[in-house]
């Protein structure tokens, strides 16, 4: 009997850690992730409790072991076995030229072919490889010794944990990286947090890995691209085999890496690259072009600094400079007032850009920002706006200084600045834009995921004086919904579908949808997962709660501050006596495919594999791997193999399982099939 569970685990675990690498490829490589971050959290937690069920599954490699470890005191200092040298830049054309003349004075005769790859704008880091498992991994520090960040770089999700073969020895060269939509997503939380907001994916990619808790680290989205071989017994001979032979390893290089022939040829590709680095889901600042004969490089040499066989091609910066027409103040769901700039627009990267975010006062006060100055504009990573600086040669006299306002913009109540804090909040729980904001966090896919109900039909409610606060969603009836514009019967009806689904909702979905200050998604699952009830979080004291290792004093003072506001425990009542679900255990009785168990097997046309797996699970149905005793529905799909050999043996011998095809299983979940 074990040993059957153990065979259908090793086949799920594999499939697993199948599909996670896919994952991670669409996310880190493709830019196109086709799950969101919850159904991928999913898929992980399904692996470790596998794992964890099965330890002989347990694999030094498994993605479940980049999980942060303990906390550091600090870092170890790490001499590096070959230096890491830095690039010589290039600005232009010209130096581009130049570094080609010297190259060809160094190997008079001599072929040389160039490979030209994106200049990656992260953290440089050395990895070391011992007999193919991971053993070490650095900052590049000074050049000649780093910090030992080995913890950290674990939780790297493209770091490969264990290579495809065994070499005794290898030292990689590489670059972490943010992307920028996780770049994006971490400055909008740190600066709803009341933190500071990151410059940019490089310094948003150092900080994350120079955390002395590699949990934090863990919790950022970062990548890895490798581009060189510090130390290898046994490497092939030119940089393009290089980069060849490591992606061979496990390695993701860097991408669009080409093999040039030609000065001409090497110029046309950095320049297209120039106008094409937008588009990228991560930030380059340029390219580099390294002869490709490593024989050739040797002979080269390095000067002091750097090597004389390869350059960096800067792009030129991406600034504009243009007026601040106004400085307005806008509202966050924690009440956080940030202000940004109204500016006149200017092209920017291949976009007009109006507005620019001025982060919080102190950076306007640092920068002396003022309306009607003239502003330098970049987009930091390419991604948001963001003013750089004044050009205070060119005032008139006539611009003004700008006062964060002493009121909420939006209800008018005090607002305060919590010391240690840049943020400044308005004080008000009822503030309208409070509100506003907060609903559309409380029913957005991470949280309690109700579909159809977007910040219009949001604003709508809320004008309509039928929602005051989040428990009043639950009140609401089809006469309420009827009166509001462009909401048709049906679209009514499945709005209130989706409502009534969210009541059964697991607790880490309700925690994270409250909106307590520094509860983000991740630590609302560790708190769901280690108290079981809301009840029991409310109750829990500070020791309590910071006993917990991944819970900080500061979740801990935001849980104690939200359970000891009066009108959050009210708003919190009438949750529960409205039917939402307060415990860990998302409820399923009631659901229709309650106690059902699916096989899906072969390829669905209609739908993806998660999808039909979501809609099976928010109708209260599990989905398995494997065709047993307890499976009620084998879906078959394309090119159906095994599963339905053994799904039809089973009905032979009188199991009470179903075999059915994509149109009945669409059937069923949409609540027109039969059992
Ligand atoms: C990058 C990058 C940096 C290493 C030492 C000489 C050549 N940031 O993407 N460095 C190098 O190579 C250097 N390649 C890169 N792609």
């Amino acid at each position: 009997m074990e040993g059957k569970d153990l065979k259908a685990a090793r086949t799920r675990v594999r499939e697993l850690r199948g599909e996670i690498a896919d994952h991670n490829y669409r996310y880190y490589v493709l830019d196109d992730p086709t799950v969101t971050d919850a159904a991928f959290d999913r898929l992980m937690k399904e692996l470790a409790a596998l794992e964890q069920r099965f330890p002989e599954l347990a694999t030094p490699d498994s993605p479940t072991m980049r999980v942060g470890g303990v906390v550091k005191e600090g870092f170890a200092r790490i001499s590096h076995r070959r230096p890491l040298l830095s690039l010589a830049n290039a600005f232009d054309e010209g130096e581009i030229r130049d570094f080609d003349r010297r190259v060809r004075e160094g190997l008079p005769g001599e072929d040389v072919r160039y490979v030209v790859e994106q200049k990656i704008d992260g953290l440089a880091v050395n990895l070391t490889y011992e007999d193919g498992t991971l053993v070490r991994g650095a900052t590049r520090g000074d050049g000649e010794t780093g910090e030992d960040i080995t913890a950290n770089l674990r939780t790297v999700h493209t770091v490969p944990l264990k290579l495809t073969q065994s070499v005794p020895l290898l030292e990689v060269r590489g670059e972490v990286y943010m992307p920028k939509r996780a770049f994006s997503a971490l400055n909008e939380a740190q600066e709803e947090a009341g933190g500071r907001p990151f410059a940019n994916p490089r310094n948003a990619a150092a900080g994350s890995l120079r955390q002395l808790d590699p949990a934090v680290t863990a919790s950022r989205r970062l990548g890895l691209f490798c581009y060189a071989v510090g130390y290898a017994d046994g490497r092939p001979s030119t940089q393009h085999a290089v980069l060849e032979w490591l992606t061979g390893l496990g390695f993701t290089v860097t991408p669009g890496h080409r093999l040039c022939s030609s000065l001409d040829e090497v110029i046309a590709y950095c320049l297209e690259m120039a106008e094409k680095r937008f588009d990228l889901p991560y930030a380059i600042d340029g390219m580099v072009v390294k002869v490709d004969g490593l024989d050739q490089q040797e002979r080269l040499a390095a000067t002091a600094k750097s090597p004389r066989w390869a350059v960096a091609y800067k792009f030129p910066a991406v600034e504009a400079v243009t007026r601040v027409e106004d400085i307005i103040v806008r509202v966050g769901r924690t009440g956080v007032l940030t202000p940004t700039a109204v500016l006149e627009p200017v092209e920017l990267a291949g976009s007009t850009v109006s507005r620019a975010t001025l982060h919080n006062e102190d950076y306007i006060r640092e920068k002396d920002i003022r309306i009607g100055d003239l502003v330098r504009v970049h987009k930091a990573g390419e991604v948001i706006p963001e003013v750089v600086e004044v050009l205070p040669d060119r005032r008139r006299g006539s611009e003004k200084e700008f006062a964060m306002p002493r009121t909420c913009p939006d209800c008018g109540s005090p607002v305060s600045r919590t010391e240690g804090e840049v943020a400044v909040r308005c004080a008000s729980l009822a503030c309208p834009a409070r509100l506003r904001e907060g609903l559309i966090h409380f029913v957005s896919r991470g949280a309690m995921d109700i579909r159809g109900l977007g910040p219009a039909v949001l604003n709508q409610l809320l004008e309509a004086g039928l929602v005051h606060d989040v428990s009043d969603l639950y009140a609401l009836q089809k006469e309420d919904l009827l009166g509001l514009e462009r909401l048709a019967d049906k679209s009514a009806d499945n709005l209130l579908a989706a409502i009534d689904g969210s009541r059964r909702n697991p607790l880490h979905r309700l925690l994270f949808a409250l909106g307590i200050r520094y509860v983000g998604a991740g630590a609302a699952r560790v708190l769901a997962d280690h108290f079981g009830s809301l009840d029991a979080v409310a109750a829990a004291s500070p020791e309590e709660l910071t006993a917990i290792p991944e819970i900080g004093p500061r979740i801990a003072e935001g849980i104690d501050d939200f359970f000891a506001g009066e009108q959050n425990r009210a708003v919190l009542a009438r949750l529960r006596e409205r039917g939402v679900n307060m415990t860990g255990e998302r409820t399923v009785e009631g659901l229709p495919l309650a106690g059902r168990v699916f096989v899906l097997t072969g390829g669905l046309t209609s739908i993806s594999r998660d999808e039909a797996g979501e809609l099976i699970a928010a109708r209260g149905g599990k989905v398995s791997s494997s065709v047993g005793k307890s499976t009620s529905y084998v879906v078959v799909g394309e090119n159906a193999g095994s599963k339905l050999a053994k799904a039809e043996k089973l009905v032979r011998e009188g199991a009470a399982l179903r075999i059915i095809g994509e149109e009945d299983f669409l059937a069923l979940v949409s609540g027109a099939g039969t059992d």
